[in-house]
């Protein structure tokens, strides 16, 4: 089965290829560069299908008859924020924001905030479609909690500063290839893999 990626993120195209490896599926993963790059779209929907459906659509006619197009739409969501930054994880301190200033302005917005309201949990939402139109998806949640300063240097966004439950690291400063088995993109992909299996 042969899958192109819609992301212009290079760490979401190494962890699904690294689970993927991992899971050894008979998925054949490509990026959008494979194609023409991922084209800029707005990601204006109001929830992660819909960002997810925005993505995949933006190259799917671009990919091969009988290819897949998959897109991940993730964000992180903390119930004290009333469920922010979610969609808007990307650009939570404005458009083109680096992740810096992303986990600067969480850590700003949960000041003062108990250690007991502080859970939060990440979720990616994995939109798989054909050339033909099939389209399925794949949600994984991963539940934590955000710490009151960024610890260790792995992965990539919000990981610094996101502890999962039952752990005593953040995502960020688990040994290689850990966070990519217990992850909310770890969940989704498992599911995905499973659904390829079942295809003949
Ligand atoms: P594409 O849309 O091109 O795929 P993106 O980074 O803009 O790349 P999203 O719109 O889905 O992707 O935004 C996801 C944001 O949520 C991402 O930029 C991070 O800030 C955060 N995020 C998602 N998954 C994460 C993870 O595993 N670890 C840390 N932060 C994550």
């Amino acid at each position: 089965m042969h899958i192109y990626l819609a992301s212009g993120n290079p760490h979401k195209l190494r962890e699904i290829a690294e689970m993927l490896m991992r899971l050894d599926t008979t998925v054949n993963l490509y990026s959008a560069e494979a194609l023409e790059g991922m084209p800029e779209v707005s990601e204006d929907g109001a929830t992660f299908e819909e960002n997810a459906a925005i993505k995949a659509l933006a190259i799917q006619p671009l990919i091969p008859r009988g290819a897949w197009v998959l897109a991940d739409d993730s964000g992180l969501e903390v119930p004290a924020l009333d469920g922010a930054p979610g969609v808007r994880s990307a650009r939570y301190a404005g458009a083109g924001a680096t992740d810096a200033a992303n986990n600067l302005k969480l850590l700003h917005e949960l000041e003062g905030i108990p250690d007991a309201d502080r859970t939060a949990r990440f979720v990616c939402v994995l939109l798989l479609r054909s050339s033909t139109d099939e389209i399925h998806r794949f949600t994984g949640i991963c539940h934590g909690r955000i710490l009151e300063s960024p610890r260790g240097t792995g992965g990539f966004g919000y990981d610094p500063l996101f502890q999962p439950e039952g752990l005593e690291s953040s995502f960020a400063e688990l040994p290689p290839g850990e966070k990519n088995r217990i992850s909310h993109r770890a969940k989704a992909v498992d599911r995905l893999a499973r659904w390829v299996s079942l295809q003949v």
